[in-house]
């Protein structure tokens, strides 16, 4: 490519190549220049917004130059690539990630300062990107950040939503649900309006038959709609590379619209066909862990593969390789089943456009593809109605009876004792109506499958996937368990901690890429100097939240108290409620006390935060019980500072950045077995908070690491739950005294009117308590004890954050991003000095 282009014009390009600022003057003279030109503004009025707006500009200047160089290198390496396809990229806050991983927040912050700014302000001006739930998209988000850290060449894929995740507002202790709209001004991304592809729906199938006998499908007729590509650059950390997110936005494939319509003076319909296909990419569905089957979900999930894989194979083909090399240059991964349907597009294109025989395709297709598992929920395993399929994507619908055919015809040959296995393994579901399991699906159609965490790994095995593994064998089977970005969630989110850290385990260049250099500050653990900037840090993140506290909801709370916090999705099975049962229990408990003896108690203060799906009543009958226990207790003159209740309202990334590095102690208390991992657990405990929690998920690999000496777990063990559930069902179901007192005081309406809170009271009391709540209730309520107790010997409560802090090196993301490229993608890095950035770009 670079010998094509004649020698004085290259020369004219080398010599006026970009180069971005680089120092504090250039940084002003750019953040000025994009003021005075691209913003049509001067210093006169250039306000806090149109400073971040500069400051974001000039730093993308920056970004871009490498994220291009980045291209071009992978592009003339021609090695393999990671595609992650995701539905959810719960990304956060772009600018100051951007400062830090570039290596240039200090000069940001003395530019800024002499342009009359203060740099947080300046951060504070950007709108979240929330184009995720919860856990699984900022796990997404975390990889990113990694891949790019750790120099592997990976795109990311995903939607790109005109609304993300739904703004939560409380008004009066209920749950108000506001959209998102967060792309008025969005320097992050770049439209490629020449990168498009056209997506069919509908139609049907006809098949031809050629001289030879051979039979071709084609899919014909139906509604078309274009995917437009935006790219987002994804800055690694003290590395050039900078990897690409392609986010696919709908439009309607006709243009603008109908003009026929319109000039007959149809106005209305003329944009018929325009609203329709921009619906597409319009919201994010604002479910977690819970699958709805509705049909605009499984258009979003084909719009979004089909034109993610038409731009893989588009890539591939340009190196003109042979089709049975695709796996060499290509690894898919598959997070969670939503993506499945890119299995039996790749398998279309393969056999009706490519022409490949069906078996050489469905290999190719097997060594591409590999899907991890997030949760055993049933209620969150997808499964879409074969009808609807059928509607929808006519000829998938075939390509999917004919994989499950040749499936069940194995498992035939090779079980042919058991019958019923059939059955169980079935793709296709016999029940009314039918349903295609699109996690069998991404099963059969993958050469890995990987659960999130140790205990959910088995769990898959042993129980929802078991005659996968009879099938397959164990090797297909792998845990990596989860990680988090040491980058944001210490650098970015606790620079006091992260330099207190780097005194002892060295620059932060060097820790923050190999987190187990964090085992140095365990050498100072008695180091007075050293415990008493830990405990100055931990003070002030806890006054900082405290500010916040008070700014948003005019509380005043004492950074001396214990900060007790629950953050993440309200959801029944994370177990808010037992949360909000042990607050009133404390407080019925301190109503008991003389002035006197209240005056001795470590005061607490109780922090939620967290949306409820739109459509799950319970959830968000946990959320108004919790602010009507709030609104008690924190008016109570008898309770004064002893306790505290808060609810945050609308959670997302940059106020996780906040509330985390402030928690004392925090809560991971869902059902065992039940929480597939969680990411927030190592997040605190790398702030250096301790945690409460059940012998669930990744708390056990933190117990592990840490000791058990640090961590207050408690409950009964993922063995013991289906034995419990059928005790409480069809045995003699006791409620535990202490939770039986506080059901009583929220009948007595106490709290409201007592018929709000009907519903959770009896699912504990009248409906088998699904979550175990009064049958780990006993056990929540002494380990909050000893909680206490805990806190009250500070010395020793600091030892154990430090130790805890000092062990948590392995839930870095970059040794997650390491065990995928190894154990199942076979990719390697691609160091940014390995040759000079030529070639032509993506
Ligand atoms: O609930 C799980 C979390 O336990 C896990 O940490 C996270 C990332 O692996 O994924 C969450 N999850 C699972 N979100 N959606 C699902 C099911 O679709």
């Amino acid at each position: 490519v670079e010998a094509s282009i004649p020698e004085p014009q290259r020369e004219a390009w080398l010599k006026n190549q970009a180069s971005g600022f680089k120092g504090k003057d250039q940084f002003e003279k750019e953040v000025v220049r994009h003021v005075e030109t691209t913003l049509a503004r001067s210093m006169f009025n250039c306000d806090e917004t149109a400073a971040y707006a500069a400051t974001s500009l000039a730093f993308r200047d920056r970004l871009v130059i490498e994220w291009n160089r980045t291209q071009q290198r992978q592009t003339f390496a021609d090695s393999k690539r990671v595609y992650y396809l995701s539905l959810e990229f719960l990304m956060g806050r772009a600018l100051d990630n951007a400062m830090l991983n570039i290596g240039e927040k200090e000069v940001a912050k003395s530019g800024l300062s002499e342009l009359g700014f203060r740099v947080e302000d300046i951060i504070q001006q950007e709108h979240d990107a929330a184009l995720g739930n919860g856990g699984l998209g900022r796990l997404a988000a975390c990889f990113l950040d990694s891949l790019a850290s750790l120099n592997f060449p990976a795109w990311g894929y995903g939607l790109r939503y005109r609304y993300g995740i739904f703004k939560q507002e409380i008004i009066d202790g209920y749950q108000v649900e506001v959209p998102d709209y967060w792309l008025d001004f969005n320097p992050w991304e770049f439209p490629r309006h020449d990168v498009t592809v056209d997506i069919q729906f509908y139609g049907n199938v006809n098949k031809t038959t050629d001289d030879s006998g051979k039979v071709t499908a084609h899919w014909e007729g139906g509604e078309t709609v274009r995917a437009v590509a935006y790219d987002v650059p994804i800055p690694g950390y003290a590395t050039p590379s900078t990897n690409n997110l392609r986010l696919w936005s709908s439009q309607a494939a006709s243009g603008e619209f109908d003009f026929q319509k319109f000039n007959s003076g149809d106005y209305e319909s003329s944009v018929g066909d325009q609203q329709r296909a921009e619906t597409i990419s319009a919201v994010l569905y604002p479910n977690d862990n819970l699958d709805r089957g509705k049909e605009l979900r499984l258009k979003q999930q084909y719009f979004w593969v089909a034109a993610s894989l038409y731009d893989i194979v588009r890539r591939f083909k340009k190196s003109k390789r042979p089709w049975r090399e695709f796996p060499d240059q290509v690894a898919i991964q598959l997070n969670d089943t939503h993506p499945t349907l890119a299995i039996v597009e790749l398998q279309r294109i393969l056999i009706d456009l490519e022409g490949l025989d069906w078996d050489d395709a469905w290999n190719i297709v097997q060594q591409t593809f590999s899907y991890t598992n997030h949760t055993v929920l049933p209620e969150a395993l997808e499964k879409w109605s074969v009808g609807l399929v059928q509607h929808l994507l006519p000829r998938h619908l075939q390509i999917i009876y004919d994989i499950n055919l040749f499936f069940l015809q194995m498992v035939e040959r090779n079980f042919p004792k058991d019958r019923e296995m059939l059955s169980r393994v079935s793709i296709i579901e016999e029940s009314q109506p039918k349903m295609v399991r699109m996690a069998y699906l991404a099963i059969v159609g993958s050469h890995k499958v990987n659960g999130v965490a140790e205990l959910h790994s088995d769990l898959i095995r042993t129980t929802i996937f078991k005659d996968f593994v009879t099938i397959f064998g164990p090797d297909k089977f792998v845990n990596v368990t989860n990680g988090i970005t040491p980058r944001r969630w210490l650098h970015q989110a606790n620079p006091g901690l992260s330099s207190l850290i780097a005194s002892k385990a060295g620059d932060p260049e060097h820790y923050l890429k190999d987190l187990t250099l964090l085992n140095k500050i365990e050498l100072s653990v008695n180091d007075p100097a050293f415990r008493k900037a830990w405990a100055e840090v931990k003070l002030a993140n806890k006054q900082r939240l405290a500010d916040y506290i008070k700014s948003t909801t005019g509380i005043v709370v004492s950074p001396k108290a214990l900060f007790d916090v629950q953050v993440k999705r309200i959801h029944e099975y994370k177990r808010q409620q037992m949360n909000i049962f042990g607050v009133i229990f404390r407080y019925l408990k301190l109503k008991s006390m003389s002035p006197e003896e209240r005056k001795k108690v470590l005061p607490r203060v109780s922090i939620f935060g967290g949306k409820a799906a739109p459509g799950y009543w319970m959830a968000k009958q946990i959320i108004h019980l919790i602010n009507s226990v709030g609104s008690v207790v924190n008016n109570d003159p008898d309770i004064g500072d002893a306790l505290k209740v808060i609810f945050l309202e609308d959670y997302n990334v940059s106020k996780a950045e906040i509330i985390i590095p402030a928690s004392d102690i925090s809560e991971h208390i869902s059902t065992a077995g039940t929480e597939a991992s969680g990411t927030s657990n190592m997040k605190f405990v790398l702030n250096g908070g301790l945690i409460i929690g059940t012998c669930d998920g990744a708390n056990i690999e933190i117990t592990r690491e840490i000791g058990e000496e640090n961590i207050f777990l408690f409950g009964n063990l993922a063995e013991d739950v289906d034995d419990l559930r059928h005790k409480n069902t069809y045995g003699d179901h006791k409620i535990d005294p202490s939770l039986d007192k506080v059901f009583n005081v929220i009948q007595s309406g106490t709290f409201g009117n007592a018929q709000d809170f009907q519903g959770m009271v009896s699912a504990v009391r009248e409906h088998g308590d699904f979550y175990l709540v009064s049958d780990d209730f006993h056990s929540y309520l002494e380990t909050q004890e000893l909680v206490d107790k805990s806190y009250a010997d500070q010395e020793l409560w600091i030892t154990k954050c430090i130790t805890s802090v000092a062990r948590m090196g392995f839930f870095s993301s970059d040794r997650c991003i390491n065990e995928y490229a190894e154990e199942i993608w076979n990719v390697e890095p691609l160091q940014p000095d390995t040759n000079n950035g030529v070639g032509k770009g993506e």
